[in-house]
Formats: C-alpha cells, structure tokens, sequence
C-alpha cells in the first residue's frame, strides 16, 4: 500500500498552489515505515547525515531538501537500482500524468535520510534535452554538454565512434529516465509494472538497465575489487565534511543556488545535471594484465606485487585505503575508516605543497589523482571540477569459466551516475580535460589507466612502477570500455509539479 491520498485531488491541489510542499511532504510520511534502510552503508564509506543536521545546515543556507530529489546527494549507497529510459509518445497526457502519478512517488532527499521515512521503493526522473523539448519547454539551461546530448559530445569523451554502444544510446531519442532504487529487485519490478500501468501508451520503454551492489563482502566494491563511493565532496548545506573531503558550495552541485554562476530559468533551481555512461568493464582481462605485470620489490610476494600495481591504478587498494598512505600494501583498517582513509593531499610529509616529481606513494596517473588532484592544483580546493558521483555496478559476477579463459562474455561494469550544476566543468571537464589528457596534472604523466580514453588506441602511463616512476606502461586495452549513455537534468519538486507537468 502507497500514499493514502487519491493522486488525481492532490494533483489539482498542487495546480491550484494548494498543497504546499511541506504539506506532500507530509503526506508522504503516511507511506508504511521501512524498518530496514533502502540504502548499503559499508563501513568505509562516510555515513549520510541524519534528517536532524542536514535540515539545521540546509536551514543555515536557506536549502529546501524536501525539494531536491533525493538521488543527488546521497552517493553511491544504493542496494539495487534499475534505470528506465523512456520516451514520451503523448505529451498532454504525460504531463497530466507526471502531476498526478509520478510526482507524488518521487522521493526527496529528506525521505531518504530516514529509514522510517524512506518509501518501499525510491523513485527519482529526469529528462533528456530532447525530453524538455517534447514537453515544450524550451528554456535555455546554459549547458552547452546537455543541449547537445551525449552523442554530440563522443569527440570529447574519447569513445572510439558508437561501435561498442548500446543501440538505443546512439541517437536522441532518449526523453527521460526513471531512476527505482531498492533493497529488492522484486520491490522494484512491483513499482515499475504500476507506474508502467498508470502511464500507459503516454511512453515508451527504450532501453532499462539493472544495477545491485555486489553480494557479501564485495558490497560497495566495485567489480574490479575495489572499495567505490569514498571520497564525494561534501555539499554545503547538506553534510558536515569528513576529514579530507572537498566542501564544495552548493550550487557546485545544484543549480541555482550559490556558487552557480551560470543564468538559468528559474524553475531549474535546486535541479542538478545528471551524466549517465554504462561503462563496461573486462574484470578478468583486468586481472590478467595485473598478474603478468606484478611490480618488483624484494619485500613483496609476486602476488603482493600484483596487487600494488592495481592499487597504484586507482590510488586506493581493495579496501578503499589510499595509497598515498598506505604506499606499500593494503591496510584494510586505514581502509575502513572514514575519518582517515580520506584525509591526504598528496603533500608529502614535511613539504608544504604538492611535490611536482615525486609519485612514490602515489602516481600522478591514478584514477583518483587526475579525476580529484587536490594539492596538485593547489590548496584551498576552490576549483570548480567537482561532481557528486551515484552510480552502481552492473551485471553478473565473474563466472568460472570467464576467470579461467581470462576472457570476459557477460557484460558488466558500472552504471555510472554523477549530479554537477554543469556538466561542462563536472563530468565533461574530468573526463576530457583531466583522465584523457596525457600532460595532467604533469607533463608525460599520459591517461588515467581506468578512465581515460584514446578513441580505442593504446594508452600510455606513467607513474605506475614505484622502482621506476618514469617507465611507461602501455596499455593495449581499456579496461572500462564506453557503451555511452545520455545527459540529464534532474529537476526539483516544485520544477515538476509548477513546469514540467503544466
Ligand atoms: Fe572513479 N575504480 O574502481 O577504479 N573511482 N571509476 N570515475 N572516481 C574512484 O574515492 C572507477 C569514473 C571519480 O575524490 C574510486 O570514492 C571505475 C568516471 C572521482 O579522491 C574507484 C569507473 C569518473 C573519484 C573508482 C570509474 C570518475 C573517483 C575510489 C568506471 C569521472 C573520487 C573510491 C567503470 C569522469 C576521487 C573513492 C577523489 C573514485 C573506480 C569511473 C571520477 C575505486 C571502475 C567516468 C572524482
């Protein structure tokens, strides 16, 4: 049993500025009470702000978190999460749809905070473009990236053409996608199958992806093995940073709000761009390449050596301790603990900035080093390249056979989800500027070994090797292979039930 309110009054309560928001809000909070979170929390991952202190710092800079959908915040801790894409066949009846069907569903950021308030299923939307215009709005958002679409944009992101795309990427055709986030795919199924019944012939599924955590103790890792969703900025008026953590304004993230420069409609305040890749990753590959290139060091085992060449990689080991802390083997307890496992510049110990030579504890290549440089740019952390990552993996583990023939045939990967207030300095500018640019943050530091794309050719590292720092490593595959995806904007509340829908 959902809400206990006939959608159809409600919906023409909103219309008249009846029901305000505060008021659907609670409404909402007649929803039966979850009595186990929606959400995963490993241990290593900062945990969320209670409903308390996020409503007194949002209260500090004037944020309505019941307004904000609550998918953009929160990060990576979903448990199960599917992506509808969808296209609109009928606008009149979608819009009257979305007011009276969709938006009551939505869950904000507030719902989310709360295992008592958190709906059985979360529902979150967002539209393409092209999903704006088929609405008939036709405001300019001010980013050049979503205007275009993802397709427009593959010469920046270093895919080789669309030939490892899914099909139904390639185009524009994409209006929206429904983001369902659960504890269960049959909860998720159950919402999908009604909201597919309350919308009709008013859309039509494109395209839908399932995401889950990994089971056991891989919860939270990603499929290469590693502990994800770490280190996201700290958003003002939302949380309390963690040591280490960016503190990024508000409108780095929303749109609207301070530090959004940009002149935007003012019905898209408090919405946030939403980047989505299906990036696909070949995990046993991966480890192959790991085993037959183990990093020489007399204390460590061929084994160990592997390990610390996949670690410098991503400049994390499996447990999520960062290697700049931890330059020789993992330490799953710095790993675990988010008070420390964040908390490094890259200022080696006794210097006072960045050493711009020196990657014996971590090399400039590593994922997480070109994607979020920190001192290497300077400190305080005031560049605007921050994004709110919220993405989940994808796909079966790795089968028996898969490890044994080092040759991956099940596609999986993550699904990767990032909210910026523009995509042109957020997702565009880390992927362009930062992974696939081969003089970041030094010269000849080449790609991010993980991300970073050149059109399908081979790619050059730097940095890797501790015992060598300046050997390239060539690497002739991607690892993590584009199979595209679409941009978005993730509106408010108020956006939906005052615009979108009218
Ligand atoms: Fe990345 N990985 O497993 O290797 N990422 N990432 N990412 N990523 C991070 O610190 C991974 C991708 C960022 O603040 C971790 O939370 C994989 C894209 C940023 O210090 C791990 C894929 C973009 C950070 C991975 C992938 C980024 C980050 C460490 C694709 C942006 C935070 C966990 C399949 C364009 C850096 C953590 C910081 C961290 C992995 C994609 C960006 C393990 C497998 C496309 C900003």
């Amino acid at each position: 049993m959902r809400l206990n309110i006939n959608p159809t009054l409600l919906s023409l309560a909103l219309c008249a500025g009846i029901v305000s928001a505060t008021r659907l809000n609670a409404a909402r909070s007649l929803e039966p009470r979850r009595k186990t979170s929606l959400l995963i929390d490993p241990a290593a991952q900062p945990d969320l702000p209670t409903a308390k202190a996020a409503k007194a710092a949002a209260n500090a800079v004037s944020l309505n978190l019941t307004d904000i959908q609550g998918d953009i915040l929160i990060g990576m801790k979903k448990n199960k999460e599917l992506f509808f894409f969808f296209g609109i066949e009928n606008a009149t009846e979608f819009k009257a749809k979305l007011k009276s069907d969709i938006l009551p569903l939505v869950t904000t950021t507030t719902q989310l905070l709360n295992v008592s308030t958190q709906p059985t299923t979360a529902l979150n939307i967002a539209f393409s473009q092209t999903g704006l215009f088929a609405l008939n709005i036709t405001d300019n958002l001010n980013d050049a990236p979503f205007a275009g679409g993802q397709l427009a944009d593959i010469g920046n992101l270093g895919d080789p053409g669309t030939t490892n795309w899914v099909p139904q990427f390639v185009g524009t055709d994409i209006h929206g996608v429904i983001l369902l986030a659960s504890d269960t795919v049959d909860n998720i199924n159950t919402e999908l199958a009604s909201i597919q019944s309350k919308l009709g012939d008013c859309i039509t599924e494109i395209y839908s992806l399932q995401g889950a955590a990994r089971p056991g103790n891989e919860q939270g890792h990603e499929h290469f093995g590693f502990l994800d969703g770490i280190s996201n900025p700290a958003v003002q008026g939302f949380q309390t940073p963690f040591p280490g953590q960016a503190v990024v304004p508000t409108g780095e993230i929303l749109v609207g709000e301070d530090g959004d420069s940009f002149s935007r409609p003012a019905w898209a305040k408090d919405g946030s761009f939403l980047v989505f890749r299906q990036l696909k990753q070949i995990v046993p590959e991966f480890n192959k390449f790991l085993l037959d290139n183990p990093i020489h060091i007399p204390a460590l085992t061929p084994e160990q050596g592997s390990e610390l060449l996949g670690a410098r990689m991503i400049g994390r080991w499996k447990s999520g301790a960062p290697v700049f802390l931890a330059p020789l083997v993992d330490d799953p307890v710095l790993g675990a603990d988010p008070t420390r496992n964040n908390n490094f510049t890259y200022v080696l110990p006794g210097q006072t900035v960045a050493n711009t030579t020196d990657q014996s504890k971590c090399p400039f290549s590593a994922h997480i080093r070109k994607t979020r440089p920190r001192a290497d740019i300077g400190l305080p952390e005031t560049n605007n390249h921050h994004i709110v990552r919220g993405g989940i993996p994808y796909g079966p583990e790795v089968t028996a056979a898969e490890a044994a023939s080092n040759t991956t045939t099940i596609d999986r990967g993550l699904a990767f989800v990032c909210y910026q207030s523009s995509t042109a300095a957020g997702f565009q500018f880390l992927q362009n500027l930062w992974a696939d640019n081969t003089q970041f943050v030094h010269s000849g530091v080449g790609f991010d070994p993980i991300i970073g794309a050149n059109q399908g050719a081979q790619r050059a590292v730097s940095g890797l090797d501790p015992t060598n720092p300046s050997r390239t490593i060539t690497l002739a595959t991607d690892f993590v292979v584009s199979r595209g995806g679409e941009y978005f904007f993730s509106p408010s509340l108020s956006a939906i039930a005052n615009t979108l829908s009218v």
